[in-house]
């Protein structure tokens, strides 16, 4: 039961010299870094990955108000109350400037939502973990905003126009989401053992589903070369999944707090002698089950996200007539001059 649609068969790039002369005209574009409008002529596939992505990123931040949610009623202060629902209402607005992104491309808000109930298009991984505890908000804010903006920020330099624009102004509210989730973690990890612990145990739990954010490795990633040659991402998945880690660990040792993998452990020879910290792996094996619908929170989600989609059907429904009367009211007065 709602299950996450999980296509296998990878795309490899197309040779310029199958390209047809439009698609050679378009390619040339994107190497000259122009971007792409919606009314101009693009490949069926080039509009596919986007309505595919930016979708999937638009269902992932509506669906991301769940967890955090479910704490605004809890937060320990008023002034923490404020701050996440702060957070929560501008992921809400993240949802609303992607989903005009993606209809710009052709496909409505509607049939994006119908698609993600009927499980054919995914949100992300992450959201599919509950949040235990007011800990868990800090780690949430800290990790997986920071993680969202690690690869969020190179978004900004897309093909894609309207996504590009999107991105730059939803970066900088998520650069304020990583701050709050921060201050929570520095406060818990600074507070008495047993909040100390509880950070601890956060961090634990959340950071190896904050690397599956990123994707699978390249090595199994289907759409990256692809996606890549017309520059819709600009990194890979492990490259964007490397920086996170290099970011983090150093804030792990800020706050105090064990890291949580034992082969975090600084390489100068990385990178080409530039260095970065060497990490485990994920069990990629959950990724997949949590994609195919089987992580601890996906059923939760998704009845949450239907319920309330047709628990709010009488305002559509509502807001539809009185758009319908106020356009026939309109027509008739014109009729009438
Ligand atoms: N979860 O070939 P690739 C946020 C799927 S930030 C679920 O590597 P691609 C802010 C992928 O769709 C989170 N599915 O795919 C926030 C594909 O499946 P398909 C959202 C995943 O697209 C914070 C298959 O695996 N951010 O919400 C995941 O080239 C706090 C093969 O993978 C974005 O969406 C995953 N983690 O690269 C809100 C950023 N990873 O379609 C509230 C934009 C992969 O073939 C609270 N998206 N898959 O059936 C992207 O940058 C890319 O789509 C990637 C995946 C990097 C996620």
């Amino acid at each position: 039961m709602y299950a996450q649609m999980v296509k296998t068969a990878g795309h490899g790039i197309k040779p310029r010299d199958r390209m047809t002369p439009q698609e050679r005209a378009f390619q040339d574009r994107i190497d000259a870094g122009e971007k792409i409008e919606p009314k101009d002529w693009m490949p069926d596939e080039y509009r596919a990955t986007l309505i595919r992505q930016i979708g999937q990123h638009a269902h992932s931040e509506i669906v991301g108000q769940l967890p955090e949610g479910n704490w605004i009623t809890r937060a320990p202060t008023l002034e923490r109350k404020a701050i996440l629902l702060a957070k929560v209402q501008d992921e809400a607005g993240h949802g609303l400037y992607l989903y005009s992104a993606c209809e710009t491309l052709g496909v409505s808000r509607d049939e994006l939502i119908a698609m993600l109930h009927a499980g054919k298009m995914k949100y992300s991984s992450i959201f599919n973990y509950p949040t235990l505890n007011w800990a868990d908000i800090g780690a949430v804010g800290w990790l997986v905003d920071g993680a969202a903006i690690m690869n969020q920020v190179q978004l900004q330099k897309t093909s894609y126009g309207p996504y590009a624009r999107a991105m730059v102004r939803i970066c900088k509210e998520e650069s304020f989401h990583q701050r709050q989730g921060f201050s929570i973690m520095m406060k818990m990890a600074a507070g008495t053992p047993a909040q100390k612990r509880m950070a601890q145990d956060a961090l634990n739990r959340l950071w190896f589903p904050s690397l599956m954010m990123f994707g699978p490795p390249d090595k199994d990633s289907a759409h990256t070369a692809q996606s890549m040659a017309w520059k819709i991402k600009i990194n890979t998945n492990d490259e964007l999944r490397q920086r996170f880690v290099d970011q983090t660990v150093p804030q792990i040792d800020y706050l105090g707090l064990e890291r949580p993998d034992p082969d975090l452990k600084w390489n100068p020879d990385k990178a080409d002698g530039k260095g970065g910290f060497d990490y485990s792996d994920p069990d990629w094996a959950e990724f997949f089950a949590v994609l195919k619908g089987n992580g601890p929170c996906n059923t939760d989600r998704m009845k949450a996200r239907v319920d309330a989609w047709e628990q709010g059907a009488w305002v559509r429904d509502g807001l539809s007539a009185h758009a319908a009367k106020r356009a026939a009211r309109s027509a008739q007065q014109t009729a009438a001059q």
